[in-house]
């Protein structure tokens, strides 16, 4: 059982230790937007909403987000008596279209509570088994390919399992080449376009399945299923998407119409911890590997992508450099790390999210806070 007595919204501001480029757009610093939630005796558990600060990955921004917890999303949850964090979505999806990430924010920030007042690791509330999860990393579009390379380079050396380029039209086979040169033959290397394609590039895409990449990730824009099928169907590299898997219809429709073979699965995409598992159950049932994508997340959300990590059908690496990756510093204690292996600890022994999260640190970052309640979002509705 959870019943929430108060959600605080916060706006954090906090820079990237390296500018983060994809095809749509660059990032220096995110603004970022993180809830509080407790209970009525005093649990409380922190989570993160993935909304970056301009609409460049999906429709959602910080500011949307905001506005679609306040308005609609917490008013039905607060002062509720919820069965369980399983329930929430289904509470937050009935007749409100989209605001995926608002509405993962406070779908998963209630497996956090619940995971809390019982006393349970978050990864064993969730149903994980991995004890450690296989990390990758995502490297920005650079100026050069060199420039790139020496970043491959380097994250090979750190132990990093997955090497992923970020590419655009006129950076990518050059880069991807320049990449697998230098890195040789055993190291697993992928493409992701951030959707900056369409159909008419097909015949320059199929030239990268001779850099027998792991996989290519969202060539083609997220509503494009029946192009990226087609684009399948040439090549030899497996298409993985990541926009266009929005809940878990898209996973079915994706697997029935061929149009990939791997899913990123990033709960805040899709709309929290339910739906991951449920795609996650779709994928392994059909023979599709899946892993967890990131979102250049602080140590907050990382704590949630690891425990989502640790179910069974998370086989390939995912995007979950640890936090000295992004930060100066990271809003948690202890900071994420990762072995020289490339793999990182799956908290099992601490309850909650297994991290404890840095509160001063937080408020001298913070830009913005609005608390909400039962009684304040009932007199805003009269
Ligand atoms: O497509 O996975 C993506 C970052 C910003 C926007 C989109 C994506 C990414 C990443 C970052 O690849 C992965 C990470 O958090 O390390
Ligand atoms: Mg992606």
């Amino acid at each position: 059982m959870v019943c929430l007595d108060r959600i605080t919204l916060r706006e954090i501001l906090l820079p990237l230790k390296e500018p983060f480029r994809i095809s749509s757009g660059v990032q220096a610093e995110r603004r970022i937007l993180l809830l509080e939630l407790e209970d009525a005796e005093g649990a409380a558990a922190w989570a993160e909403c993935v909304a970056f600060q301009r609409p460049i990955y999906t429709a959602e921004t910080i500011d949307t987000a905001w506005l679609a917890i306040r308005e609609w999303l917490a008013p039905r949850l607060l002062d509720r008596a919820i069965p369980g964090a399983y329930a929430v979505h289904e509470i937050l999806e009935r007749d409100i279209r989209g605001h995926n990430m608002a509405k993962a924010a406070l779908e998963m920030g209630c497996w956090g509570l619940q995971a809390t007042i019982e006393g349970v690791p978050l990864a064993r509330l969730l149903g994980g088994t991995h004890e450690r999860v296989p990390t990758g990393i995502s490297l920005g579009i650079q100026p050069t390919p060199a420039l790139l390379v020496e970043r491959a380079v380097a994250a090979v050396e750190a132990g990093y399992r997955k090497i992923k380029l970020k590419i655009q039209p006129r950076q990518d086979v050059a880069y991807v080449a320049a990449v697998r040169d230098v890195l040789g033959a055993g190291v697993e290397i992928m493409a992701d376009a951030n959707a900056a394609y369409t159909i008419a590039d097909a015949d320059h895409l199929v030239t990268l399945d001779a850099f027998g990449m792991l996989m290519l990730e969202q060539p083609f824009g997220a509503d494009a299923l029946l192009q990226l099928a087609e684009l399948q169907r040439r090549m030899t590299t497996p298409l993985c998407l990541d926009e266009s898997i929005t809940d878990l219809q898209r996973a079915r429709d994706m697997i029935a119409l061929g149009s990939g073979r791997i899913i990123n699965i990033k709960p805040g995409r899709v709309g929290g911890f339910a739906v991951s598992r449920a795609i996650h159950d779709v994928c392994r049932d059909a023979g599709v590997p899946v892993w967890c994508g990131g979102m250049l997340e602080t140590g907050i959300g990382r704590a949630y992508n690891v425990a989502l990590a640790s179910l069974p059908n998370f086989t390939l690496p995912g995007d979950l450099s640890p936090s000295a990756r992004y930060w100066a510093r990271d809003i948690v204690e202890p900071e994420w790390t990762m072995d020289a292996d490339g793999m990182v600890r799956v908290p099992r022994e601490t309850p909650g999210l297994g991290v404890a999260v840095d509160a001063d640190f937080i408020e001298s970052l913070t830009t913005r806070v609005e608390i909400l309640t039962a009684r304040q979002s009932a007199m805003a509705s009269q």
